[in-house]
């Protein structure tokens, strides 16, 4: 709105020439975002505290958890309320791929919501079942990968990181990748959020990584110098991302060993469903598995060990899975896990990054 309102004054004060910028509204969308779930966070975990919406912990975990029992939880709710607000203010309106991104944003998150709603306000045990859970991340994830696919001239070739040359077409085959990618990367963040900081350390970095290649993708002239597929508009979405960034440093302050509140899967479902369509829209897809290769490890961990676990009748290949309940089982304390969680997803995003050189 900020855009809209201030940036056509430019005409009579030079000074709000810098509205256009995409770079000057990344920076004022990442602050705002902050400054929201900073300042509201306080209220929030009063708010959910006095409501008890308290987390309840499954005694099957590692036995360091049941300290966290009654933690307020569904606090990615502010996450969504600060990305909302923050888009609203300094995103361009009319851009096509920024309501994209909020619809996909605000339906997982009204899927997360439904789910915590159950489990953590009805005091149901077990929330939505896994099928019905999937059915809705499917259909939505179907409508927002249509709506990408309608999109003037998007191409449904897919980029393989490294080889410039590959990029296979998928033609129509590319609603159902994309809804594949957007399925994927939401589930596979909500099965990392079982650490404090743990899903929205990784998150930020995934979303700083973005906020850079969405900025290249939209800018006709560096996408053609480093030979980046040119997406009309996208750069629009490093203001999103920007948003995400400063959303997730926002939490984090309050997420923090020990966690004063945990995001629920109302933040865990959206942020990884929203970090998808990013990936989708931008033309890097299959970089998601870098970018976000910290949700990969800990996703195939569960594939890996339940696979196993089911061929074998019992037998594991972790202590527990995810990989975070593995290596804490082994000893290391929570704060440490974190910590190197951290530092292999900030390797991997500069190994994501190099691509942009190595092609
Ligand atoms: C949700 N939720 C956390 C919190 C957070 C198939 C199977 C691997 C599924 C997996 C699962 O259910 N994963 C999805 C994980 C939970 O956190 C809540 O959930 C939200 C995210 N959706 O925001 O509201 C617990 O995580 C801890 N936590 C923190 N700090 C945070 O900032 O400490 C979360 C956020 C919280 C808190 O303790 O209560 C969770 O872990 O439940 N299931 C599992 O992960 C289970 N693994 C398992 O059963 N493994 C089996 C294999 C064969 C499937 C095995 O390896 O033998 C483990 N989780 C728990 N206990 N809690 C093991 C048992």
């Amino acid at each position: 709105m900020l855009y809209h309102l201030l940036y056509p004054l430019h005409t009579t004060f030079s000074v709000f020439n810098v509205f256009r910028y995409i770079t000057f509204r990344t920076i004022y969308a990442s602050l705002t975002a902050f400054f929201i779930c900073f300042l509201l966070g306080p209220w929030m975990i009063r708010k959910l505290g006095a409501m008890q919406v308290g987390q309840y912990i499954r005694d099957d975990g590692p036995k360091t958890h049941l300290d966290k029992a009654g933690t307020p939880t569904m606090g990615g709710t502010l996450i969504i309320i600060s990305i909302i607000a923050s888009i609203l203010l300094w995103s361009d309106l009319t851009n096509y791929f920024v309501w994209i991104v909020l619809f996909v944003t605000i339906g997982y998150g009204t899927i997360g919501f439904i789910d915590d709603y159950l489990m953590q306000v009805k005091k149901q045990s077990k929330g939505l079942t896994v099928r019905k859970k999937l059915a809705l991340q499917g259909i939505v994830a179907l409508v927002t990968s249509l709506l990408v696919y309608a999109s003037p001239d998007f191409s449904t070739q897919v980029t393989i990181p490294f080889f410039k040359n590959i990029s296979p077409d998928f033609g129509w085959g590319y609603i159902i990748f994309s809804a594949f990618v957007i399925v994927g990367a939401s589930n596979a963040v909500n099965l990392t959020d079982g650490l404090d900081g743990l899903a929205i350390g990784p998150m930020i970095i995934a979303a700083s990584t973005y906020m850079i290649f969405a900025y290249v993708a939209g800018h006709v002239k560096i996408s053609d110098y480093l030979q980046i597929n040119y997406v009309i508009g996208s750069g629009e979405l490093s203001i999103f991302c920007g948003a995400l960034a400063g959303s997730g440093l926002g939490f984090l302050w309050f997420n923090a060993y020990p966690a004063q509140i945990f995001m629920g899967d109302v933040g865990s479902l959206s942020l990884g469903a929203s970090l998808g369509t990013i990936a989708v829209i931008t033309k890097q897809e299959i970089l998601l598995l870098l970018v976000g290769g910290l949700f990969v490890m800990e996703a195939l961990s569960v594939i890996f060990q339940v696979g196993f676990f089911k061929m074998t009748r019992g037998k594991r290949i972790f202590r527990m899975a995810p990989l975070h309940h593995h290596v804490e089982l082994k000893g290391w304390p929570e704060p440490k896990v974190i910590v190197r969680f951290w530092i292999i997803a900030i390797a991997l995003a500069l190994l994501a990054m190099s691509t942009l050189k190595l092609r």
